[in-house]
């Protein structure tokens, strides 16, 4: 397993769920308390040239583990569930810019708070929406060797898939091979019915996972059973990126290494 953190520019909103603000320090900051890789959210696909980032990752010898596009949605409220044809037209090409970043990073893009809400309306309707987006941007992404990574996200944030076994359901549904799951601890913690079994059962799907402990501070400073996630984590043979994405309490720097030390000594 590898073990990255949350970053974002310096621009991003005060809401988004990043630990570190600012790319090139965010970047160096991160190699030198022992990640591995950084998670770009980004809010738009041109916030970082290829050139420059290349150059800086080759500084630090880091790696992308993957964009997250959470800002479109919160900034930009850009969303797959969308019904305003030019809205969504905006969405999918913020998404394409996204998959032709991550071609040369990581490979992977997430869909989190992106996949939109139903908001009281049909939700067959809704999902029909998603799909056809979702398909369109798979068959995009395949061409380019990226996969898009699906996050069931808490009922408090989004009103739609929430849980793990809801999410397989719908990824099913689109019914691409680069379409999978990428599972937060945080919002399994409020969904799931046990984080270790839901895990188990969903293993085909798990292809990168989000972690931050119960209170979404760094792990191991709130009341999440660890021991159970890494051995369910072990038990599927997860090889994946684990990737830190807590509040950067009490200060951003604090939360990265005390997520990096708690990790490192016991699991990754
Ligand atoms: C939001 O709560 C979250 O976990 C992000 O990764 C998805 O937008
Ligand atoms: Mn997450």
């Amino acid at each position: 397993m590898k073990l990255g953190v949350a970053i974002a520019s310096d621009n991003a909103l005060p809401s988004a769920f990043v630990v570190m603000r600012g790319l090139e320090e965010s970047i160096r900051k991160a190699a030198s308390f022992g990640y591995d890789g950084v998670e770009l959210a980004l809010k738009d696909p041109d916030e970082i040239t290829k050139k420059e980032l290349a150059s800086i990752l080759k500084k630090n010898s880091m790696e992308v583990s993957a964009i997250s596009s959470g800002q479109i949605f919160a900034a930009r409220h850009l969303m797959f569930t969308e019904e305003d044809p030019e809205k969504r037209n905006e969405l999918e090409k913020a998404f394409k810019g996204f998959i032709d970043l991550a071609s040369d990073f990581g490979g992977l893009v997430n869909i989190g708070r992106a996949r939109g809400w139903i908001g009281g309306r049909d939700p067959l309707f809704c999902e029909n929406l998603f799909i056809d987006m979702a398909t369109k941007l798979s068959n995009y992404a395949s061409q380019k060797g990226v996969t898009l990574i699906l996050e069931p996200v808490n009922r408090y944030e989004i009103d739609y898939i929430n849980n793990l076994d809801e999410c397989v359901e719908l990824v099913k549904k689109v019914g691409c091979s680069n379409f999978t799951m990428m599972p937060d601890v945080f919002h399994m913690n409020i969904e799931d019915d046990h984080i270790g079994n839901a895990l188990i059962r969903n293993k085909e799907y798990v292809k990168y996972v989000h972690l931050a402990d119960s209170n979404r501070h760094a792990p191991g400073d709130g009341h999440l059973d660890f021991d159970d996630i890494f051995s369910a984590l072990a038990k599927i043979r997860y090889d994946g990126w684990c990737t830190v994405e807590c509040l950067p309490y009490p200060d951003p720097e604090t939360a990265a290494k005390r997520a990096v030390d708690f990790l490192r000594s016991r699991y990754i």
